[in-house]
């Protein structure tokens, strides 16, 4: 019975130095990770190429938030969503990008001051 619960220790421990070795990894080594702020009533870079699998991390300040929408409301400055991607106000948030395509997003109280983008997904 104690050797049982040691080798339990023992492997909650690796698992645990496991994560976090990985996660560091991810971090530290993933050269495919790309951000987008919002310094101001636009979002920096408007324009992002990306490849398939990145991991684009959305880092809004509090007044903006970035919500996916699809390509007919980007062109008409509208700002319902796709029920794509969304960051809420103030919110940092990671997302993979799974699709080749172009994904359109805006800010939705700031859309008249054309704060929107798109990123461009290539395989
Ligand atoms: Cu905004």
């Amino acid at each position: 019975m104690e050797k049982q619960i040691r080798v339990c220790l023992i492997l909650i421990v690796i698992s645990l130095l496991f994560s976090c070795t990985k996660n560091t990894l991810e971090i530290n080594e993933n050269s495919n990770i790309k951000t987008i702020t919002s310094p101001g009533m636009y979002f920096s870079p408007d324009t992002l190429i990306a490849s398939l699998g990145d991991t684009i991390t959305f880092s809004m300040t509090p007044t903006h938030n970035a919500i996916e929408v699809s390509e007919e409301t980007y062109t008409n400055n509208d700002t319902q969503s796709n029920n794509g991607f969304s960051i809420n106000y103030g919110e940092t948030k990671n997302i993979i990008l799974d699709q080749a395509k172009v994904y359109y997003y805006v800010c939705q109280p700031h859309i008249q001051f054309n704060m929107k983008g798109i990123i461009i997904v290539l395989e």
